[in-house]
């Protein structure tokens, strides 16, 4: 017998989790690694955040502080200042919002401007209340590890075994989380690619995914446009499309249930091949899968 549906709990929304769902990122900062200055102002944001929606994500991530290697700090009222006409402009966008924020300031207005989940890439370091928040409202919670600060992050990335560390340090925040009264189901992780670790600890990290996923957390997971890809590959953040993707799939494998990307489209195409794959193998019929038979119907059984 099938286990309970997997969901995430974001506010009054219950994102299914049976197979892996694209957040689509929306950074409106001068800064950001990959986008930074593209959707700066609130027209373009909202723009792209609707667009980021009809691409087939089913969370928004929107960021207004870069958290690349050596960024500096906003100061809260900046941040909410790029923020708010951003969250008002979406506020009926179908999908849900989560901000990229760990000021819990920053949080509160957002959550109060309809933010569905809230985005903590310090993982509650500065104390439970972004998780008391959480609990009172019952917005989503995203967890992320991050060795340091954006500034010192990558000054030390060697780790004794990099999965069981980080998969540590989520556990002790998700029981924090609980403790501060938060629900399960509204607390996410993710291991935090990028974040204080050298190319091969992310790559460690994503080929030891499982072991993430086995906290029992819905898990998230970032390896959009990051240098440990342009490392790899030698390119730059535009060229590392190609990579982000095949690296969404090998952790969407391995049980990834968010993937946290720029590239909406091109995630959501490969993502619906896979799925389409997996459901001819399982042996569904041709006509079970509701992807394959709206294709199937317009199917001209040729090669082109
Ligand atoms: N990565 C970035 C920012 N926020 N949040 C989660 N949960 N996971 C991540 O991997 C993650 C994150 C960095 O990417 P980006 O937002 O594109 O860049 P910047 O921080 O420069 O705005």
């Amino acid at each position: 017998m099938a286990g309970p549906a997997r969901t995430w709990r974001a506010g009054d929304r219950e994102i299914a989790l049976e197979s892996p769902v694209i957040a689509g990122i929306l950074n409106v900062t001068p800064d950001s690694f990959s986008d930074g200055g593209r959707f700066e102002r609130p027209r373009k944001a909202i723009a792209r955040g609707r667009q980021i929606a009809e691409e087939g994500a089913a969370i928004l991530d929107v960021g207004a502080e870069s958290t690349r290697p050596g960024a500096d700090p906003v100061p809260a009222d900046e941040e909410w200042a790029r923020l708010e006409p951003v969250l008002g402009g979406l506020r009926d966008l179908p999908i849900p919002i989560s901000v990229d924020t760990h000021k819990l300031e920053v949080a509160e207005r957002a959550v109060d401007a309809g933010a569905a989940a809230i985005n903590d890439v310090t993982a509650l370091r500065a104390g439970p209340g972004m998780a008391r928040l959480a609990a009172r409202t019952g917005v989503g919670l995203v967890l992320m590890h991050m060795r340091g600060t954006p500034r010192t992050m990558q000054l030390d990335t060697a780790y004794g075994n990099i999965a069981s560390e980080v998969g540590g340090a989520l556990a002790d925040a998700r029981r924090a989380a609980l403790d501060a009264g938060c629900e399960p189901g509204q607390i996410a992780v993710d291991p935090g690619l990028g974040f204080g670790k050298s190319m091969d600890g992310n790559l460690e990290l994503l080929a030891r995914l499982d072991e993430i996923a086995s906290l029992g957390a819905p898990v998230w997971v970032g390896p959009s446009r990051k240098s440990f890809l342009g490392a790899l590959l030698d390119v730059g953040p535009a060229e590392r499309v190609t990579a982000s993707v095949a690296a969404c799939l090998a952790a969407a494998r391995r049980g990834a249930d968010v993937l946290r990307v720029h590239d909406v489209r091109e995630t959501r195409q490969a993502l619906d091949v896979e799925r389409a794959i997996d459901a001819r193998r399982a042996g569904d019929a041709r006509g079970e899968d509701p992807l394959i038979r709206a294709r199937a119907a317009g199917d001209p059984g040729d090669r082109s």
